[in-house]
């Protein structure tokens, strides 16, 4: 089946393998609903009228139609099973990914995704993958239930705590030959771009803005060509900034370290955690603002000054020095050393602000 790559006024665009199909089924379940819905309601007010009370006529029994009730019987029977026999088919195919499937790992938190390519390369709420090739994401969740969805493709699978889930798709060519297969490689070169949602209820969150609650729980993935994407994975990662709209992004101007570092506190879903305004509601951690340089009291009894090595230690390895007061529920968090030293220096500047 052909792909319609814009939306249509029902469906977002049809941009994976699966779409046609799934849509085909849509179509057909949604077009049998129609016609029984007027079938029933237009008869049930037809008989209304015509068999209406009228004085002087009296009701009479209507007897027994065989041939009538096997049709009604069956012809509902046949659509179900049709229904159902479909619906198996595209569960089988979506159940099962080819051997060649290239395999990506996907770690929801609340409230960010996290993403690690075959190479190692890791990216956050944002996820890079190869156009008209098999991807596999295997998936897990390091709090509650969160759920992977993409309208774009067609898939959505539950995130669970303690198991992996997967799901597979294979991305289509949006306009085939807007790029000539011979086009110098680029890694910063996307086809297009689509919505990941989180489709299950995972909490509220205390703030408004991405990453800060179920509602805003994004990620976007960026459909490349097989080529494009290699290099993209060998490319070094750049620092996010923050971007004139308010949004964070990887960009060709760079950033102070403690600007990158506020991206990735969003990014990296610290904020779930970690209140980063003043006057802010008090959450699961010690809120940051004026933290740099006071002398913090650990569960064991010690009390040590809040610096570089003092963040940096709580970050690497959370458990080991856990502040007086605070439950030890702060996950270890995958970071790279730029990444670990752009929120330490985050963590400064929020430091010298005041309550
Ligand atoms: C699930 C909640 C949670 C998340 C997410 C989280 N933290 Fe924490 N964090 C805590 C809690 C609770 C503590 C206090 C207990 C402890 O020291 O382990 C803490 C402590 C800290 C401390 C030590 C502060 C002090 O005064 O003792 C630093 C620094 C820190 N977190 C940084 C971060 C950074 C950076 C991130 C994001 C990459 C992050 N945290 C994500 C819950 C969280
Ligand atoms: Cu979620």
């Amino acid at each position: 089946m052909e792909n319609q790559t814009e939306p249509s006024l029902q469906l977002p665009a049809q941009l994976s393998t699966f779409a046609p199909e799934v849509d085909w089924l849509y179509h057909f379940i949604f077009w049998v609903s129609v016609v029984f819905f007027v079938g029933i309601v237009g008869s049930t007010l037809y008989f209304m009228v015509k068999y209406r009370r009228r004085p002087g006529v009296k009701s009479e029994p209507t007897g027994h139609h065989n041939t009538l009730e096997l049709f009604w019987t069956f012809s509902p029977l046949i659509i179900l099973f049709m229904m159902f026999f479909w619906g198996w088919q595209g569960f089988l195919q979506m159940a099962e990914a080819p051997d060649d499937a290239m395999i990506v790992r996907v770690r929801a938190r609340q409230w960010a995704w996290t993403f690690e390519h075959p190479n190692g390369a890791i990216e956050d709420n944002e996820v890079h993958v190869p156009v008209d090739r098999p991807v596999r994401l295997v998936m897990s969740s390091a709090d509650v239930l969160h759920s992977f969805y993409v309208p774009d493709f067609r898939v959505k699978r539950d995130l669970v705590p303690g198991m992996f889930t997967s799901l597979w798709f294979q991305a289509v060519q949006r306009d085939p030959g807007s790029v000539p297969d011979d086009a110098e490689v680029d890694p910063n070169r996307v086809l297009y771009t689509s919505q990941v949602y989180c489709a299950e209820y995972c909490g509220a969150g205390g703030a408004w803005g991405p990453n800060m609650g179920h509602a805003t729980m994004y990620a976007l993935v960026h459909v490349q060509r097989d080529q494009d994407y290699q290099a993209f994975l060998r490319a070094p990662r750049p620092l996010p900034c923050p971007q004139e709209n308010g949004t964070c992004a990887v960009s060709e101007t760079e950033c102070s370290p403690e600007a990158a570092g506020s991206c990735l506190f969003g990014s990296k879903g610290c904020t779930a955690c970690h209140q980063n305004q003043a006057g802010g509601p008090q959450l699961a951690g010690p809120t940051f603002v004026g933290l740099w340089g006071t002398q913090q009291q650990l569960t064991s009894g010690e009390s040590v000054e809040v610096n570089e090595d003092f963040v940096r230690q709580s970050i690497m390895d959370p458990r080991s020095q856990v502040a007086q007061g605070y439950s030890p529920v702060m996950p270890q968090i995958q970071l790279t050393e730029p990444e670990t030293n752009a929120l330490i220096a985050y963590v400064r500047s929020l430091g010298t602000a005041t309550e």
